[in-house]
């Protein structure tokens, strides 16, 4: 339930509860990294809307986007910022809440790489970044630590061919390195937009195994105090 506060909405009673953003790119371990957390108690995991975007009422936006980004970009975007929204003034239902991804990745990444590329019309720009900043502005989404999972744009290319979800067949390397490098000037050279909370920088280039063990050495700069090991 939202209600109003200093002119923003906000969830109610909730704003001491810590919310955690695991960032990086397509690929990049994210659903992993929030499944080892989800294993601890009182953690509140909640992974990306993804199986929304690929299908809202028998239509797959996501498929969409990647065969005409031009046409469908912003229709998939528009969604993503609705899907996103929605996560982060749900009620949260423990002391800690993870997520993956953030309505912020979502445009200073995705649609900020769609633009600069050329294949969002200024006009589709100008529309979500007005209903970013409206939303922004008017509804308190507050995040404490965003975990950076930083990969090689290459890992991610080997680990997506290997997934082999059906619309990420058409992603080439050069998609994966333009993600890269916006997400570097975000959280690492911070020379693009705003930052919000701290960043934890995670390498994440090595395999399951060692990410796991990475995870149990991160715990305690991830996790606030109390569910400290
Ligand atoms: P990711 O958010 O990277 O999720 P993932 O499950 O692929 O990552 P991980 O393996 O690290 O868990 O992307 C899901 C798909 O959605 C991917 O094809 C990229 C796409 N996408 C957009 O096109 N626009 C967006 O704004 C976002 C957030 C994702
Ligand atoms: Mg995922």
């Amino acid at each position: 339930m939202l209600s109003s506060s200093q002119g923003k909405l906000v969830r109610n009673g909730e704003d001491k509860k810590a919310v955690i953003c695991i960032e990086g790119n397509i690929a990049s371990g994210k659903t992993t990294c929030l499944e080892y957390f989800s294993k601890i108690g009182n953690i509140e995991v909640l992974t990306e809307p993804v199986s929304k975007w690929r299908n809202i009422r028998g239509h797959n936006p996501l498929g969409l986007m990647y065969q005409d980004p031009t046409r469908w970009g912003l229709t998939l975007q528009t969604y993503v910022q609705l899907t996103m929204l929605d996560r982060h003034v749900s009620a949260i239902a423990a002391p800690v809440r993870m997520m993956e991804r953030s309505i912020f990745s979502a445009k200073y990444i995705f649609v900020e790489n769609l633009y600069r590329s050329g294949k969002m019309p200024e006009v589709d720009y100008a529309v979500l970044t007005e209903w970013f900043e409206w939303i922004t502005t008017n509804i308190s989404m507050p995040v404490d630590l965003i975990v950076y999972l930083q990969t090689s744009p290459q890992t991610c290319h080997e680990r997506l061919k290997k997934r082999c979800r059906e619309e990420e067949k058409v992603i080439p390397l050069e998609y994966l390195e333009s993600i890269h490098q916006l997400y570097e000037d975000w959280l690492i050279n911070r020379t693009t937009s705003p930052l919000s909370a701290p960043v934890l920088v995670i390498p994440a280039d090595d395999n399951l195994e060692e990410m796991l063990h990475r995870y149990e050495e991160n715990r305690d700069k991830i996790l606030p105090p109390s569910h400290a090991s």
